[in-house]
């Protein structure tokens, strides 16, 4: 018997550095309705959904900086995605920043929420692995300061049973890490929802540069193969603020193969009936974690190393 989830995966293109976040929203509302309209029961959208990727900027101001951040999910500006979410029945991965004042401060994660098809949010991620640097650099092109910007994530890698399936998030860089997707499947997740921003030029590493396509679908596939869960990949894309971003939003099932890929870097929806029962096939079979893993000879994968945590 199939179990099937029809998802949309909402590829942006870029997002202007003033581009008002109510016309984003009105860019993301008509690929949900486009999603809604072919069937889609999940549409996900990218890494920081609501605004250009902010972290190539060094900005001396904090009010600078805050202006890219949601106090509230829903606020007055992302309310419509909500309440259209719940009007079409239709449930939504969203990236955004996250400021929240906890324990009497002011904290800021790189943030995605799940909302289920009747638009109330059903589990927030705040991204683990924090790319770049925490200082200006001013021999780059553009900055990287995610790792001055967002504290590391303190929600570990939670599931979520919803729409039929057990469903968990992650956020750009963290796909390519195994460790993102294990967590994950050992908590039985059979599908990650993920959106990114990844710029094709790498200025510590240039020589990389042509590999940035190959390293994306490297890493979604073997994470997908290797935990026998479905992958659903989500980029904002094209040359946003004289950055290109790299594109080919994927669906990948869980045999490592690509089943579904965006053609452009402009607004994309992408449409794919994902069949849960599907991961077993893997998961059953070659990568049976109960029968072959290993845990007893793994330990200094948790174990924390001397560098561990100095970013
Ligand atoms: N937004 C990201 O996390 N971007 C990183 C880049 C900087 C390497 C990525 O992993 O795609």
């Amino acid at each position: 018997m199939k179990r099937v989830l029809r998802v949309g995966a909402a590829q942006l293109g870029p997002v202007a550095r003033e581009e008002p976040r109510a016309a984003v929203v009105a860019r993301l509302l008509a690929l949900m309705k486009e999603a809604a309209a072919r069937g889609c029961r999940l549409v996900v959208f990218p890494e920081l959904a609501l605004t250009t990727f902010f972290p190539r900027w060094y900005f001396e101001e904090e009010a600078e900086l805050d202006r890219f951040f949601e106090t509230e999910m829903p606020g007055p500006d992302t309310r419509p995605l909500f309440e259209t979410a719940a009007a079409l029945g239709i449930g939504f991965y969203l990236g955004y920043a996250e400021l929240a004042f906890e324990n009497g401060r002011k904290r800021r994660f790189n943030t995605s929420v799940l909302v289920g098809p009747d638009g109330r949010i059903l589990g927030k991620y705040r991204k683990v692995h924090l790319p770049g640097h925490a200082e200006h650099e001013p021999w780059r092109p553009f900055q990287h300061l995610e790792k001055r910007y967002f504290e590391p994530g303190d929600l570990g890698f939670p599931v979520w049973r919803a729409m039929g399936g057990v469903l968990g998030m992650a956020i750009c860089n963290d796909r390519r890490w195994p460790e993102t997707y294990r967590v994950l499947a050992l908590q039985g997740a059979e599908m990650l929802l993920l959106g990114y921003n990844t710029p094709l030029h790498y200025p510590p590493v240039p020589q990389h540069d042509h590999l940035q396509a190959f390293h994306n679908h490297l890493c979604l596939q073997a994470g997908a193969y290797q935990n026998g869960m479905w992958v659903v990949a989500v980029a904002k894309a094209g040359k946003e603020e004289g950055c290109d971003l790299l594109g080919q939003s994927s669906i990948v099932a869980p045999t490592g193969e690509i089943v579904a890929m965006a053609g452009t870097l402009e607004d994309e929806l992408v449409v794919h009936d994902c069949d849960l029962e599907r991961t077993r096939e893997i998961r059953e079979h070659i990568f049976d974690f109960a029968l072959h893993r290993r845990p007893d000879t793994y330990g200094p994968i948790t174990a924390m190393g001397e560098k561990d945590g100095r970013g």
